[in-house]
């Protein structure tokens, strides 16, 4: 049947069925010639946001309807057929004007502002290899910065990062990443202190806690809108969790409280009470109420002993026998802005009642981030509670839905950096060499400067190209004007994007991508929980002339000569079907039956069952039954409040054992600075970060065409600032307008903006110049962490905001940037 008579034949036979008809441009595909046909009416896709049910219309993906297991679907869902046809999508290769007339030997000024060019995909794929090729050649692998931090789309084939990392392992290597901006300082002291990174790990079951805590506390976390989306697909059953603590708190079973500069949504939900903190002095309050319980001696010296080393050399630090200076409530009240009395009355509460803290990411992305977690872990110790049902604290309950039980399931691998081939090549000499996620700008700024991460030593290469497919870089960094400075010295930037970003816009070669829907791929759906694995079944055909990151790398490996070892002579339905087919063989072993890979793919799903073991899971349990039997992965065994290797590494700002320190920049600060308010940036509720800003679903939030700033009332007065003024926040690094949104739901001296807000500078390319949008990264410092980790401190920075009387510039970022044909 040809395919124009075939859509006929499918419209009608379909007619009044409530699922809708995609196009079948799909059986035709190539990479479908190996799979199975699929059943029209039956077309799953998913996203960051949860799966979903594409509806499509004369080949256009037109809705989306919820999928069966997802009881709480985020509207979020709604923006992704405009953001499949944005005016923002990429549809064409294009390399920059001056780059297409001189290379590598261009005027990298012009980044940013000159027009681009629309080439072939035949000549923007050679001139990508061959540029590779010369950097590698001229230069040596250590030159090209291939870290490529970020998010992307969701699949276990598309992922870009591995695709791009793998093409570039080929190609003799590259000088990736480590860690990541989300969890960068806790990831790195939390194996030091409890033998795991603690915050991607399971946590105990929302089942335990609904049962048995009295106190449920969240603090610096908003799970209300960071449980929205996850690394996998999410399906949001910890809504279904809040809803049940919601009604224990009605019912005045359990205390939900927050910890916070900002009343979040969650706070807002549960109205419980709330502490107000002053913005990165949370060590400072917990020290507070350590000492309170050490004085009075409530805290439970039998855990400390039994399930700790170290407690000495913290606690002559708590009393002031190092520094002179004891830890009391009136010390930290003077630091955190909560009363010493609050302080005791928090700390004895939690002692008292079955407690569980619930530590969001926020307070670790800051300046010594590394002590947030660290003098958690070291309290809770004293609480005595760790192990106990309920008790505790737990690191990612905010996150893709953390503490949601698992079911039994099989593993589901995907595309890896693995090269098999018995040839020789680039790529037998290959030498991994990381630097950490958040210091890639300061590396490429200062070629030779030596930096110390985790006990070790890192001298910085000299960069001269970067390659990103997958993260948005120009919205992610701290410190934009900083990083624009050092972008600029690159001799090459080479994007593979869906959408004409910040970071698209200063490329010299961008590659257009695909999104879920334009292609197959399978993904897992529930991080912690594991429930389903999921087709994504192409929906409709790329846009423009956007390629797979799959495809763009294998055409990209061909020209080398090495197309076999990139692809393994595997279409990409081939790849889903091993990834697929090493899941069915373990879940032979495992005794979970699954069906077959034609039959997964016609159905769309599969799902697992959830053991009742699983809802009982209690962290750390095992550990507490039996320290020996079951010891933490720490060099003793045991929760290292005093850690001998991190005292062993000798650094200035990050001892021994949990302390506080002051941030570079808070509201104490006594170095002289013009700025007079800290500036929070947490996780948008409308967004992932940058992505579906460039939707009808920015309307939702946006004030007078602006990313949001949330003032306190009395700020504003001082200012004259009113709600829905266009504002112009500044300091010594950068500017940015918002839309002032004037509201007590911020504490007095704290300002709040999302990160995320797309980069739309005044003067293209200008280091220097303002935001006309609102890219909170205008303001935010440029600073490792401390020494240990090196993670970014977006949270720790002072701005100050007025009143914009200028002319006020249009928003441009939402249009296609100055194209031309060749
Ligand atoms: N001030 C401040 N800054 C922060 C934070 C903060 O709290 N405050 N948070 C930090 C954190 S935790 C994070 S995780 C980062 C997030 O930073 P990023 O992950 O870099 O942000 P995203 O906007 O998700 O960028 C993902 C990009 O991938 C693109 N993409 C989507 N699908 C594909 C695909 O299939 N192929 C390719 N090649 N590209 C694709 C999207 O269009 C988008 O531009 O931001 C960090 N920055
Ligand atoms: N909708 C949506 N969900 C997301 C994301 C998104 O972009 N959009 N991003 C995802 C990603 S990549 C990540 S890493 C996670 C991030 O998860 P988190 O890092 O936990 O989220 P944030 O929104 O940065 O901050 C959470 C809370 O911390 C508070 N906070 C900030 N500074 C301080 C402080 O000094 N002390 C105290 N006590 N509280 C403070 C903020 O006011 C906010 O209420 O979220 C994930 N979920
Ligand atoms: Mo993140």
């Amino acid at each position: 049947m040809k395919n124009s008579a075939r859509r006929e034949f499918l419209k009608t036979s379909l007619l009044g069925s409530a699922a809708v008809v995609s196009s079948v441009n799909t059986l035709n595909a190539v990479d479908m010639a190996s799979g199975p046909i699929l059943d029209e009416s039956q077309k799953y896709s998913a996203s960051h946001f949860g799966a979903f049910k594409a509806h499509t219309k004369g080949g256009q993906f037109t809705g989306v309807s919820d999928f069966v297991d997802d009881k709480f679907a985020t509207p979020m869902i709604q923006a992704l057929p405009s953001r499949t046809y944005s005016p923002t999508r990429v549809k064409y290769p294009y390399v920059r004007e001056g780059y297409l007339k001189n290379g590598h030997k261009s005027d990298t000024s012009k980044r940013g502002s000159e027009k681009f060019i629309r080439v072939s995909w035949d000549e923007a794929l050679e001139l990508v290899a061959k540029e590779v090729m010369r950097v590698q050649n001229t230069y040596g692998y250590k030159s090209i910065y291939a870290g490529s931090y970020g998010w992307f789309c969701v699949g276990k084939l598309n992922n870009p990062q591995r695709l791009m990392n793998r093409m570039m392992k080929i190609a003799g290597g590259y000088v990736g990443r480590t860690g990541d901006y989300s969890t960068g300082a806790a990831q790195v002291i939390m194996p030091h202190v409890l033998g795991t990174n603690e915050v991607y790990e399971q946590q105990t079951s929302w089942d335990m806690v609904l049962k048995h805590a009295k106190n449920v506390v969240f603090w610096g976390a908003d799970p209300m809108i960071t449980n929205q989306i996850a690394w996998e697909i999410p399906a949001h059953e910890a809504y279904g969790y809040m809803n049940e603590l919601k009604k224990l708190s009605e019912a005045k079973k359990i205390n939900v409280m927050s910890v916070d500069p900002v009343a979040n949504d969650t706070q807002r939900y549960f109205e419980g009470e709330h502490i107000r903190i002053r913005p990165n002095t949370d060590v400072a309050m917990m020290l507070g109420m350590a000492h309170h319980l050490y004085a009075t001696k409530m805290y439970d010296q039998e855990f400390i002993k039994k399930y700790t080393v170290g407690f000495k050399q913290f606690e002559q630090y708590l009393v002031g026998e190092t520094d002179k200076t004891p830890k009391t409530p009136e010390w930290a009240e003077k630091i955190c802005g909560v009363s010493a009395n609050t302080i005791r009355k928090f700390a004895e509460k939690l002692m008292k009642e079955r407690s569980i803290l619930m530590a969001g990411w926020a307070t670790q992305r800051a300046d010594h981030g590394e002590q947030f977690h660290w003098m958690m872990v070291t309290l809770c110790a004293m609480i005595g509670q760790i192990g106990l049902p309920g008790g505790g604290f737990g690191f990612s309950y905010h996150y893709a839905g953390g503490g949601t039980p698992t079911a039994d399931a099989p593993g589901l691998t995907g595309i890896s950096t693995n090269i098999v081939s018995d040839k020789e090549g680039p790529w037998t000499k290959y030498k991994p060499f990381n630097i950490p996620a958040a210091k890639a700008f300061d590396m490429i700024a200062n070629p030779g400067k030596k930096i110390q991460f985790n006990g070790k030593e890192i001298v910085y290469p000299d960069i001269k190209m970067i390659y990103w497919a997958g993260g948005n870089p120009m919205h992610h960094h701290q410190d934009r004007n900083a990083m624009l400075k050092a972008w600029k010295k690159l001799e090459t930037v080479i994007v593979h994007e869906p959408h004409w970003t910040s970071t698209a816009r200063m490329a010299d070669i961008i590659l257009p991508t695909t999104t879920e829907i334009e292609r197959n791929d399978i993904e897992r759906v529930g991080d912690y929980s594991s429930t389903h694995f999921l087709a994504l079944q192409k929906a409709v055909e790329p846009v423009g002339e956007s390629k797979d990151d799959f495809e763009i790398c294998r055409e990209i490996c061909k020209r080398w000569g090495y197309e076999k070892e990139f692809a393994e002579n595997k279409t990409p339905m081939q790849w889903l079907e091993q990834f697929y087919s090493d899941a069915l063989a373990q879940g032979v072993e495992k005794n979970i039956s699954i069906p077959k890979f034609n039959e997964f793919w016609k159905i769309g799903y599969v799902k697992f069952e959830t053991p009742q073991s699983a809802k009982e899971y209690v962290r750390h349990a095992d550990f507490r039954e039996n320290p020996m039997l079951n010891p933490l992965g720490t060099p003793s065994g045991k929760i290292e409040i005093f850690s001998k290797i991190v005292d062993g590494f000798k650094y200035e700002d990050c001892k021994g054992h949990p302390m506080w320190f002051e941030p570079v920049e808070w509201l104490g600060s006594r170095k002289a600075t013009k700025s007079s308010l800290h500036l929070l940036s947490p996780h948008p509720k409308y967004r992932l970060h940058s992505q579906l800003s460039n939707t009808w679903i920015r309307d939702l939030y946006e004030v007078n065409g602006r990313e949001p700033i949330w003032i306190h009332p009395e700020d504003a007065k001082k200012r004259g600032i009113k709600n829905g003024d266009i504002v112009r926040v500044f300091n010594e690094r950068g500017s940015t307008l918002a839309g002032a949104i004037v509201t007590n739901a911020t504490s007095k001296g704290v300002l709040r903006m999302c990160e995320g807000g797309w980069y739309d500078p005044l003067e293209a390319g200008k280091i220097g110049t303002m935001c006309k949008h609102g890219d909170v990264n205008q303001l935010t410092i440029d600073k490792g962490s401390s020494s240990l980790a090196q993670a970014n401190i977006a949270n720790t920075a002072l701005a100050e905001i007025e009143k914009y009387t200028g002319v006020i510039p249009k928003i441009t970022v939402f249009e296609e940037p100055k194209t031309a044909r060749k």
